[in-house]
């Protein structure tokens, strides 16, 4: 078995080291069971990985949190024996999607500020275990997290029981890079007090005590972070459109020489929009996101970002490697928080954040679906789309104008399912170019988005409704034809193409 006393620091302790296959003899049908995880990081792998070989032999489901995606020795692996029953705040694996979509796994999609408070208020059930991924455990049976803190701490609270695993993978160096702030539940709660990215509020470590500890579990598997793809030329024109945009924002007086603190979703165009920033003149930025990627540490050597919040590092594999080799630097500006931290309203709200995130598909009013292919098919989940959406002082959305080849337009009439309403969004920008809704009623907003966003193959066709449901309705505040509202869709499903 991989040694790791010296990582478990309370002496007593060291007794409750046990392989990863006695540990998953501990599971039953049914329990809920919170894991580490947030993006393909800091997740558990060698415990699920055992469990899993489990199941095979004997098959039974539990229920499974975490704090967002995990990496494939968790969703792909329990998703590919049947594991799972019912899943939460949010996933993006192939297997489980399908599982999803197929009637096998219930999924909560959840806000994932919220997720954690959810599970606190109590109609979820108990937390019967929690399995968490840790670089070291301290004297007092305190843990030191690694690359992710999601819903940790809250469910190492909440938990009847803790499985840790110690993973020897993850440098000690790590130590420091967290705040852990759990917030008290009304009546109880206060104000967060983070006034700006880098202010510290919380301990450094996940509070936890010995006798709350059932099992530790050694682990050497490295976090499988995903690849980037490379930058494609619909991203690059959206990332052009971003800057030019914050740039007029600059020159109108809107918004500070060095913006307000970025929030980016995951994915090609959000890592496209931060390596503009990295070309662009644009210095002393500050991030306060959920997901920090690769880009960041471009941005962090090239000597344009002073400081990153977020709630997981989530790198490519070379970038982790990266990171792996110049820690005590990028330390320095970087900071793990709880998600339902990085994702706080309240925080999003006061610090003023530029919330960048892509859409499925949006509609001529500006509403957005970030979640479901034609209305009835889970993708992955709002995640944290909401948390900023809602919260930040301006709201982008990014789509290419068309998918799957130009078949499908991603402006639509009306949005097949809604995440984010009308409401919310005050930008919308595809390779085509930028609405600017903010003070526009919804007839001005659909011309903005149809005439600035939309392909020029769909364009016709969207103008077409606009003005006969406009004339159908007598200008009312939002024209629609009802039995035509989801016709793009509904030809898609019919003829495999939104095109007439
Ligand atoms: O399908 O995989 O079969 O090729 O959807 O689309 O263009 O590759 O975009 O990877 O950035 O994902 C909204 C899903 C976009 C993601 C979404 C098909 C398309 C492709 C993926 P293929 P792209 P991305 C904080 C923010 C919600 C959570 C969030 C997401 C696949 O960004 O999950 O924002 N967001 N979190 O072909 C049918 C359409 C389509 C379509 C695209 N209109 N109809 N299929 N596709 N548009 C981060 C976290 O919370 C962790």
């Amino acid at each position: 078995m991989i040694d790791i006393t010296d990582r478990v620091r309370n002496k007593a302790l060291q007794s409750k080291i046990v392989s990863a296959e006695e540990a998953a003899g501990y599971f039953k049908e049914g329990m809920n069971v919170a894991m580490s995880g947030f993006t393909a990081s800091a997740y558990v792998k060698a415990v699920p990985l055992a469990l899993a070989e489990r199941m095979k032999k004997e098959p039974f489901t539990i229920n499974v949190w975490t704090g967002a995606s995990t990496g494939p020795e968790l969703d792909d692996t329990l998703a590919a024996v049947h594991g799972i029953k019912k899943r939460l705040p949010y996933q993006t694996d192939k297997i489980l999607r399908n599982e999803i979509n197929d009637g096998t796994v219930d999924y909560l999609d959840l806000h994932l500020s919220e997720s954690a408070q959810l599970g606190r208020y109590g109609y979820l059930g108990d937390i019967d275990v929690a399995v968490v991924e840790a670089c070291a455990i301290t004297e007092e049976g305190n843990l030191i997290p690694t690359t992710s803190l999601g819903n940790t701490p809250s469910y190492v609270q909440q938990a009847k029981k803790v499985i840790v695993e110690v993973n020897v993978s993850q440098p000690l160096d790590l130590e420091g890079m967290h705040d852990v702030y759990v917030p008290l539940d009304p009546p109880n709660r206060l104000p967060i007090p983070i006034v700006k990215a880098d202010d510290r509020i919380g301990t450094p470590y996940i509070p936890c005590t010995p006798d709350k500890i059932l099992y530790i579990v050694p682990c050497d598997i490295k976090d499988h972070t995903r690849s980037l793809s490379a930058i494609d030329e619909n991203s690059k024109k959206m990332a052009k459109h971003t800057l030019d945009f914050l740039n007029k924002e600059i020159a109108a007086g809107r918004m500070p020489k060095n913006l307000l603190p970025l929030q980016s979703g995951v994915g090609n165009v959000a890592n496209a929009v931060l390596a503009g920033f990295v070309d662009s003149d644009m210095t002393d930025l500050t991030v306060y996101t959920e997901v920090i990627q690769d880009a960041m540490l471009d941005l962090i050597d090239a000597g344009k970002l002073n400081f990153a919040s977020g709630t997981a590092f989530s790198p490519s594999p070379e970038g982790l490697d990266r990171f792996y080799k110049d820690v005590k630097k990028y330390k320095k500006h970087l900071l793990i928080r709880p998600e339902e931290i990085s994702n706080n309203p309240e925080v999003v709200r006061r610090l003023g954040v530029i919330a960048m995130n892509t859409a499925i598909e949006v509609d001529i009013y500006g509403n957005v679906n970030s979640t479901h292919i034609c209305g009835t098919k889970m993708m992955n989940g709002i995640g944290g789309s909401g948390d900023f959406a809602r919260n930040a002082y301006l709201t982008i959305f990014y789509t290419p104008s068309t998918a799957k080849d130009g078949k499908i337009s991603s402006v639509v009439p009306f949005c097949s399912h809604i995440d984010h309403t009308e409401h919310d969004v005050d930008i919308i920008i595809t390779e085509q170019g930028v609405a600017d809704l903010r003070g526009l009623a919804p007839r001005e907003r659909a011309l903005e988005v149809i005439n600035k966003c939309s392909h020029p193959d769909y364009r016709p066709m969207l103008l077409d409704y606009f003005n006969r449901a406009t004339e159908q309705t007598k200008k009312a505040h939002t024209p629609h034809i009802l039995e035509e509202a989801f016709s793009f869709h509904e030809r898609f499903l019919e003829t495999g193409t939104m095109k007439k």
